[in-house]
């Protein structure tokens, strides 16, 4: 590797050393930047019998510290590893390096004829190798599922040093164990996935999109799942509280994006070959509880209603590092759940301020809080212990890094993390790759 791709400035290296919310941060002894998976298998391979711990990076965009050298681990940046290959117009698939922005795979998929199933607010920053490193969901589950069902194949170098290379040119593939899928999710504790083999979906026909005020967050969630019944080409459901749209507007300036106040607003989005606002309005007519709606067609309308929901999270981290859960409920659970947040919060930590935001069809609300030291894990442990209590899962799309490592247990039976450790210990048996994340701590001591 080049002198100029071995980063040991801390000046340098600073944009590695801390995550995207500020909470989590560290001192790399040097960044690497490879060019090539060979150059990825020689790094592995060096820290291998050095002992050195290895954290992969991309676009830095993740929100649970699972891709920064809080322990001093050598960050491995891929963002070198950008090429997009093999684009199949007929079978509808290409091949994207680890380094690739989702927005550049989008467009290649575009070019070919065919669009990309995950979407994500970061897509110009955030890579194919941390989407599949935490199966993001992001705003199209609703539609097309998470990176994991995208994925037909990775090349990945273990940490045991051998490099995997199943980047099938077919769809339909079920020789032997999916090794595609267990990386997919595995943040980066089994090896660096250097190259993804992605199936591409559709593109959308026309489509258009509409924020719904609803009176009461019942009434919003019941509307996601009439929504989903209601519409074949429903493409996006996400959710918003007045609270979160008013942090919005002071930050981004914009108008209110509705004549009243409704406490609770739904983003809804559908495509259809025709008229697609008629079939929305339509829709969005039937449902209980509306007390209000705009709906778009036109590309630039369309941009600023979603706005309102993807600047949610520049604008929350404006108030200073907020503490994430990103977490999912029984759909029966989630409009309590939301509406009983705060108050849980606030009871533990009356300075604190929650906000809540999500993709409303999926179950997924992430639940932010700010105005907490960067280290107080008491509401961690209050909103995590809820959520498992209420049979929900502790991480829906952002994967659990050092954020809530200490908590999995909540998630996971001793079994299932028997088998987790046993996956690690055959794969990385010298257990450099990303060591601190996801399968580390025990649970937090509870006081007596
Ligand atoms: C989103 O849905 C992302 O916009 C980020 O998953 C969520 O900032 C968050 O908590
Ligand atoms: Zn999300």
């Amino acid at each position: 590797m080049l002198g100029a791709h071995v980063i040991t400035d801390p000046e340098v290296a600073a944009p590695h050393a801390t995550d995207w919310t500020g909470r989590f941060t560290g001192d790399p002894p040097a960044v690497l930047r490879p060019g090539n998976v060979d150059e990825v298998a020689a790094v592995v391979d060096i820290a291998r019998h050095h002992h050195v711990a290895l954290v992969a990076q991309g676009g830095n965009t993740g929100l649970v510290g699972g891709a920064t050298p809080v322990d001093g681990e050598v960050v491995v940046d891929l963002r070198r590893l950008d090429a997009i290959t093999d684009v199949d117009p007929i079978g509808g698939q290409l091949t994207a390096g680890a380094g690739a922005s989702i927005a550049a795979v989008q467009a290649a998929a575009g070019a070919a004829g065919w669009a990309y199933g995950v979407d994500l607010a970061a897509r110009d920053t955030a890579t194919v190798g941390g989407s599949v490193a935490t199966d993001a969901g992001g705003l199209r589950f609703v539609r097309h599922g998470s990176t994991r069902r995208q994925l037909l194949g990775v090349e990945a170098v273990l940490g045991n040093g051998s490099v995997i290379r199943h980047l099938p040119l077919v769809a339909k593939d079920n020789t032997g164990y999916d090794l595609a899928a267990l990386l997919c999710g595995s943040e980066g504790t089994l090896g660096l996935i250097t190259a993804a083999r992605l199936l591409l979906v559709a593109t959308p026909g026309p489509i258009a999109t509409a924020l719904v005020g609803f009176a009461t967050t019942t009434d919003a969630v019941v509307a996601a799942s009439a929504l989903r019944r209601a519409l074949p080409g429903l493409e996006a459901v996400e959710l918003m509280l007045a609270a979160g749209i008013e942090l919005v507007r002071q930050t981004t300036g914009l108008a209110a994006p509705l004549a009243g106040d409704a406490p609770v607003v739904l983003l809804v989005e559908a495509s259809a070959a025709d008229a697609p606002e008629a079939l929305l309005a339509d829709a969005v007519g039937g449902l209980t509880g509306v007390l209000d709606a705009a709906v778009a067609v036109d590309g630039p309308r369309r941009a600023q209603l979603w706005r309102y929901r993807e600047d949610h999270t520049t604008a929350i981290n404006g108030l200073g590092p907020p503490h994430k859960f990103d977490v999912t409920l029984p759909a029966g659970e989630l409009a309590a759940f939301i509406d009983s947040v705060p108050a849980l919060v606030a009871a533990e930590a009356p300075a604190a301020h929650t906000w809540l935001f999500g993709h409303a069809a999926d179950g997924n609300i992430h639940v932010n809080v700010t105005g907490l030291p960067a280290a107080d894990e008491r509401v961690a442990d209050l909103v995590l212990s809820r959520v498992a209590a209420l049979g929900g899962s502790i991480s829906a799309e952002h994967g659990i890094g050092r954020a809530k490592r200490r908590w999995l247990h909540l998630a996971q039976a001793p079994a299932d993390l028997a088998a987790m450790r046993a996956v690690k210990a055959a794969l990385d048996p010298a257990g450099i790759c990303n060591p601190a994340v996801l399968l580390s701590l025990p649970p937090p001591s509870r006081p007596t």
